[in-house]
């Protein structure tokens, strides 16, 4: 390879500044001095690209493929300036130029490329597989506009399109040269063997790479994004007759299927956009892993020992027909063959037991746009009858096809993504399967990277942490566990806390500066962040503020614990009850807040926008992390590692990942309430069972009460009235069962809370005790046991 020699860091933005975007440093915006310091990171991060890729093909390594409609990857410079190890460098270069280097950073938009926490893992996988050395390539959609921007107009959410690419982007390299023609529609050929589908329409997926190195720049892999373009961008006959938009309208038709993300989460879209974006992303993907193969190997029977295709939830199972009408249609394979190298070479992790999230598609709509696919997946759902004669459920069932069975049949392994939530899979959505094919699914708990979440967001604590263990738990998170015998020592102590209190001051600054909101460092942060979802009950959160609310004022002087309640999140556009809890969290803030007698003690706040950005900032300055989902309904959870590792214990339901926290914290180190997975199954049964706790609590009734009067929305006193009835009627997600314990179990918060040394030592338990959390482990764990991958670091 090319040998050039590196330019010092202040250089090579002084170069780029000049050469690259043509200013000089007296001329020069911060857009432009994020961009040169962009530049000057990516070109050290190409270097450790080039050596990667090569010792990839040397070594003729097998290679993963992350498929996945989602990459919440948010902001890119300060990943690769730590990971490069490049942060004093950095700062010192910049204040040669009167740079602030984090004024510098916080100009980069977030690519929110994703929604929520399967698009946030997809992330942390592509990080970590860098870290690991393990050769690997996303494969996603580079939506023109991400996630909705969120703001708030009389407490209601309101959404506008976001626009990430309207700021100029560092790190992606544009390849022309990368094209695929992408066909929809058309009809079917068959003439005895051979079966030829002949598409109605096409569009070409162009590439777009980014980079992702690991840490300490040892490896990097490739991000490659798919953007949607018309074959023939431009009718020049409609345009010489005067039509210009008619003549304009097959690339405007052709952009559509790459402009906008979904914007919902756990809710199947069951639109035919949403389905051409699904294909258009495997497809793509698929012909270029086939491409890249063929080059190096050949003989496609080899697929499966060089190649591992892992399916990010459902939304590319398209991948499992498509594969197979390539190798069968277009390669001459015999089915039968075509069928156990597609198997060999896929697998699928389901992230959601939520019946409205599993993905089908009416047999019109699919058979329409996919007319070949369609004849496939009948054949392979035979095939599957045939080979599994007790067999009762049909991926074909009501005129449907279903991609969660689909998925699990073409795929050798299938996954769940935390203990509780695999054994629920083979207990419930895919026991049939399970029963037929007792090897297949195993589970892979999720995990979170520490570079970001915390040696980067949080550096006054990594800083503590070098100092007293020395940096080996940057890329070994199990390291952590030697701090404990530090949180003995009441010296260090005082430090831990001092760290927490810092970061508190930091973002108490920041929220009154940003939003005017004016809070006491001094109180106990408490945080709940996700997505809105009636499953992840943000409502038991604020009805118990609210009952909290009451109560000190009955009693002002009982020596509570002063405490500010932060909320962040975005509720689907067409998710109307989520909004209107959004919106009662924001109305009974007003209330509280305003209250002289209480608000020395209870704080609320719902920051607009909720994004990876602002989740770096609320994390490390977190006393208390809310994962209180009803229990059985939480496939994993990340956000709760991110909390436990930067020192936030949980008040928690046995859900998800919540589980394997409190197993590894220490039961002690952990507020638990709630019913059981199981115990939500049989009270579900029990009729009125709203009514019931909220006749035997006193408090939830009238903090019930306070909302259906109107308490809250003078102007409009049954604003609320949907969500009340809908509380106290089928109240499917146990919010009124599960708050007299949630109530017991925030009362203990404030008790030890009031402790200060002891709440420490339980933060600290946290951190030294998450180091399994972290997506090393987790990627470690896919190598083994789904791909058969090896790390190619020395
Ligand atoms: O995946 C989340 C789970 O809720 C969470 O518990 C888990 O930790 C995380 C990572 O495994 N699921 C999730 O985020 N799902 C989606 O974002 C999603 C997005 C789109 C659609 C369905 C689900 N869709 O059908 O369009």
């Amino acid at each position: 390879m090319l040998q050039l020699s590196t330019p010092s860091l202040r250089d090579a933005i002084l170069r780029h500044l000049t050469y690259s975007f043509g200013k000089d440093p007296e001329h020069a915006i911060l857009e432009d001095w994020r961009m040169a310091l962009s530049y000057a990171v990516r070109d050290r991060i190409v270097d450790a690209w080039f050596k990667a890729t090569e010792k990839t093909y040397e070594t003729g390594a097998k290679r993963v493929y992350y498929l996945s409609m989602e990459f919440l990857i948010g902001r890119l410079l300060e990943d690769g300036i730590v990971n490069l190890e490049l942060v004093e460098e950095a700062k010192a270069a910049l204040s040669e130029f009167d740079k602030d280097y984090h004024e510098v950073l916080s100009d980069e938009p977030d690519a929110a490329l994703g929604n929520g926490g399967l698009g946030r893992l997809a992330a942390c996988f592509l990080e970590s597989l860098s870290t690991v050395g393990c050769p690997a390539h996303g494969y996603g959609i580079r939506y023109e506009h991400g996630l909705f921007r969120q703001s708030f107009v009389d407490g209601r959410q309101v959404e506008q399109p976001e626009t990430w690419l309207g700021q100029r982007h560092a790190w992606e390299f544009e390849r022309p040269e990368v094209r695929y023609r992408i066909g929809f529609g058309g009809h079917v050929d068959m003439r005895g063997e051979t079966v030829r589908w002949y598409p109605g329409e096409e569009v070409e997926a162009e590439a777009f790479d980014t980079p992702v190195v690991g840490f300490r720049g040892r490896w990097a892999n490739t991000l490659r994004l798919w953007s949607g373009r018309a074959i023939h961008p431009f009718d020049l006959d409609a345009f010489n007759h005067g039509d210009y938009a008619r003549a304009a309208a097959p690339e405007a038709l052709a952009r559509t299927i790459s402009r906008v993300l979904y914007p919902d989460d756990t809710t199947e879209q069951g639109k035919e956009l949403r389905l051409k974006q699904e294909y258009f992303l495997t497809a793509a993907a698929l012909r270029d892993i086939l491409r890249r193969f063929n080059n190096q190997f050949g003989d496609l029977r080899k697929l499966p020992d060089k190649v591992a295709i892992q399916l990010n939830d459902t939304h590319p199972a398209i991948a499992g027909p498509e594969l197979v009408r390539i190798l069968h249609d277009e390669r001459g394979l015999p089915f039968e063959d075509a069928m156990e190298i597609a198997r060999g070479t896929l697998s699928y992790t389901n992230h959601t037991l939520m019946p409205e999230a599993l993905e089908s598609w009416g047999e019109d709509l699919f058979g329409r746009l996919l007319p070949r696919h369609l004849q496939l997946v009948d054949q392979i759902d035979n095939a599957h009858a045939t080979q599994n004669p007790s067999r009762t459920q049909s991926m074909r069932a009501d005129h449907q096809v279903k991609m969660g069975q689909l998925s699990f049949v073409m795929a050798h392994h299938v996954n769940g993504v935390s203990a509780l939530h695999t054994d629920l899979m083979k207990t419930t959505v895919f026991s049939e399967l399970h029963r037929l094919h007792p090897d297949r699914i195993v589970n892979e708990t999720n995990g979170v990277t520490p570079r970001r979440w915390l040696l980067a967001c949080n550096p006054a604590l990594a800083g503590l942490i070098t100092d007293s263990i020395g940096d080996g738990w940057i890329d070994d998170l199990e390291q952590l566990q030697k701090l404990e015998p530090f949180i003995e020592d009441s010296g260090w102590i005082d430090r831990y806390w001092n760290v927490k209190k810092s970061n508190k001051i930091e973002l108490s600054n920041w929220m009154g500066q940003t939003y005017g909101l004016h809070t006491d460092p001094e109180m106990l942060f408490d945080i709940q962040i996700k997505r809105m979802h009636e499953y992840k009950r943000q409502h038991l959160n604020i009805i118990e503020a609210i009952a909290h609310w009451q109560e000190i004022r009955e009693n002002p002087d009982a020596g509570w614990t002063p405490r500010l309640k932060l909320f962040a999140g975005k509720a689907a556009p067409g998710y109307f009850f989520a909004k209107d809890i959004i919106r009662l969290i924001n109305d009974a803030a007003v209330v509280i807040n305003n209250d002289p007698v209480t608000n020395k003690y209870l704080k609320i706040a719902f920051l607009p926008n909720y994004n990876v950005s602002l989740a770096e900032r609320l994390v490390p300055a977190a006393d208390l992390s809310e994962q209180i989902s009803t229990a059985g309904k939480e496939a994993s959870g990340t956000g709760n590692m991110k909390f436990a590792l930067n020192g936030a214990p949980t008040v928690g339901t046995l859900d998800g990942a919540n589980v394997e926290i409190r197993d590894h914290v220490g039961p002690e180190n952990f507020f638990l309430f709630g019913m059981t997975a199981e115990e939500v199954m049989e009270r579900r049964t029990v009729e009125n069972h709203a009514r019931r706790a909220i006749d035997a609590d006193p408090r939830l009734a009238s903090a019930l009460k306070l909302i259906r009067e109107g308490r809250f929305s003078p102007s409009e006193p049954d604003r609320y009235a949907g969500v009340v009835d809908n509380l106290e009627g089928p109240d499917f997600f146990l919010v009124c069962s599960d708050f007299t314990d949630y109530w017991r179990a925030q009362r203990e918060v404030d008790t030890a809370f009031a402790d200060r040394t002891g709440w420490a030592r339980m933060a600290a338990l946290n951190t030294a005790r998450s180091g399994w959390f972290s997506s090393d482990r987790t990627i470690r764990g896919y190598m083994a046991d789904i791909w058969k991958a090896q790390s190619l670091l020395p």
